[in-house]
């Protein structure tokens, strides 16, 4: 099997960011990013979808954590959009539901080559500690828009914003799982009629 690594390297004048990543990895992960709250999040996303995941990154957190959170969303998309290759053989679609005490959300994904973004999260505060919670659709629209997925994110339920937002992680990485996962049967084909995504 051909490896599904990438490593993306992205600067502009307000970050400096490297993403290097393993699809069928074991779950690694490596932060140095200087958005502690974030890394705890991305550290679901290895975690939960048995997905290598070395991220470094330089940025203006003088001002606030935006840009540097926003261009890691951006920088991601773009190596997953490198390690999916030509998407032959790939199950394409993936979705999880995960709990956490009260909180419970939904996530569904589609390599669909099409970036678009439904984020359905009512977080119950502003602030989980020094993190603004705006910057998790700016997260998942570079995201997006960069990997070329149709995601759709729901936040059922849930009374502790940490406990939201976690539960969001998780799911986006068991979904991203099943969705980058390869299908035996499908093996050499695209799965889509249209013979291209
Ligand atoms: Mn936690």
């Amino acid at each position: 099997m051909a490896e599904r690594k990438a490593s993306v390297e992205r600067n502009t004048l307000e970050t400096q960011i490297r993403v290097a990543i393993n699809l069928d990895g074991t779950g690694k992960a490596s932060f140095d990013t200087g958005v502690p709250f974030l890394d705890h999040m991305m550290d679901q996303i290895a975690r939960h979808g048995l997905i290598d995941l070395d991220i470094k990154a330089v940025g203006d957190n003088d001002i606030d954590d935006h840009h540097t959170v926003e261009d890691i969303g951006i920088t991601l998309g773009q190596a997953f959009a490198r390690a999916i290759g030509d998407k032959k053989g790939l199950y394409r679609y993936g979705h999880a539901y995960v709990p956490l005490d009260e909180a419970l959300s939904r996530v569904v994904i589609d390599f669909s080559g099409r970036p678009g973004l439904e984020f359905n999260v009512e977080f119950t505060r502003a602030m989980i500690g020094c993190f603004d919670v705006d910057l998790f659709y700016e997260f998942f629209q570079g995201f997006v828009n960069h990997a070329g997925v149709t995601l759709h994110i729901d936040n059922l339920r849930g009374r502790n914003a940490h406990h939201q937002i976690e539960t969001v992680f998780k799911a986006f990485g068991r979904a991203l799982r099943m969705a980058v996962a390869l299908d035996p049967r499908m093996a050499g084909q695209m799965p889509s009629t249209k013979g291209s995504l």
